[in-house]
């Protein structure tokens, strides 16, 4: 169900709801405008990588004068590989990818840090597990497959909440790929999941999937709006069967008494290795402070977070759950 929040924030019992459902949608954490710049952002890059491709011979039509909702299928369906391309450069080579200003001032956004702490409290981190995810029309690239965010985590974080905020670059509706989400199942604890779902993902089966319970709700979300989840909350996406691209980006946040990799730098301090990486609920990708009154100089700027993500980006620091892959 969408909801307005005011002031920002959500109620208590919005917060109550949250934490009954195991998710939360409101539709007004933003003014469409708030997101323009990302947008902008991410139609130049995507502009950068085709101009590279056309350079390099590999496509002569680069259509220029499409909107941000169409131009990359124009690319994908003239030729897979350089979609592919695209999606790589945005996505980068591990974790969140694009790492432009637009995209740090939506992370640390005002609006988006006064809903994240009525749900995790007002000292904040960010982490680096955030995704930019285009779906495509006719690409199952983008199709996720059911799973809990956990299922990425360490085990010792499932206790904790880290909290994703789905943000819709676009409306997103059901018929162009929403989420859909189990509600009221974040509590029966980590479901089992199988590696090398659709695009390597991990995947819960349908029938490791909580029965007899709740049904599944269609998750649309508006522009401006936001979809606050647990990680223990199954979600999956469906595949875009409209003509336009579906736009959005996850983030997560979690409350700094809760483990992380903040203040580990493993590329400079042999006693930030291996063991103490293994605190962070996401090892290999740096987690950052983004919120903080008892400590406002542990904030990180722009830059902060920039040396932070490349500090982490050669660790070869594997993901913490060994599941089994899909049969
Ligand atoms: O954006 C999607 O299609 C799926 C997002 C998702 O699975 C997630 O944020 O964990």
């Amino acid at each position: 169900m969408l909801m307005k929040i005011e002031a920002g924030r959500l109620s208590e019992e919005q917060v109550a709801l949250f934490k009954k459902e195991g998710y939360f949608i409101a539709e007004n954490v933003f003014d469409p405008a708030d997101l323009e710049l990302l947008r902008l952002d991410l139609e130049k890059e995507i502009g950068i990588k085709i101009d590279e491709l056309a350079r390099d011979g590999k496509l002569e039509k680069t259509y220029p004068e499409e909107a941000f909702e169409q131009r990359l299928t124009r690319i994908y369906h003239d030729n897979k590989e350089n979609g592919e391309a695209v999606m790589r450069h945005l996505e980068g080579v591990r974790g969140g990818g694009y790492q432009g200003h637009s995209m740090f001032d939506l992370i640390t956004h005002p609006k988006l840090l006064e809903a994240v702490s009525s749900l995790v409290g007002p000292e904040i981190v960010a982490s680096s597990v955030y995704r930019i995810r285009p779906k495509v029309p006719g690409i199952g690239r983008g199709d996720v497959p059911w799973h809990q965010d956990s299922g990425y985590f360490s085990a010792h974080c499932d206790k904790h909440l880290i909290l994703t905020c789905w943000i819709p670059l676009v409306n997103a509706t059901a018929e162009n790929g929403c989420m859909e989400i189990l509600p009221k199942t974040h509590e029966t604890g980590i479901l089992e999941h199988h590696s090398g779902g659709n695009s390597g993902l991990l995947v819960i089966k349908d029938e490791d999937l909580p029965s007899g319970g709740p049904q599944k709700i269609v998750a649309e979300c508006p522009l401006g709006g936001v979809i606050f989840m647990t990680n223990l909350t199954p979600h999956c996406s469906t595949p875009n069967t409209s003509d336009t691209i579906r736009w959005s980006v996850d983030l997560r946040f979690q409350s700094s008494s809760t483990p992380s990799n903040v203040g580990l730098w493993p590329n400079k301090n042999k006693e930030d290795g291996e063991s103490n990486m293994q605190i962070a609920c996401y090892p290999p990708e740096a987690d950052f402070v983004v919120q903080s009154d008892s400590d406002p100089d542990a904030v990180v700027s722009y830059e902060d977070f920039t040396v932070r993500r490349a500090a982490y980006e050669p660790l070869d620091i594997k993901g913490p759950r060994n599941w089994t892959p899909v049969a």
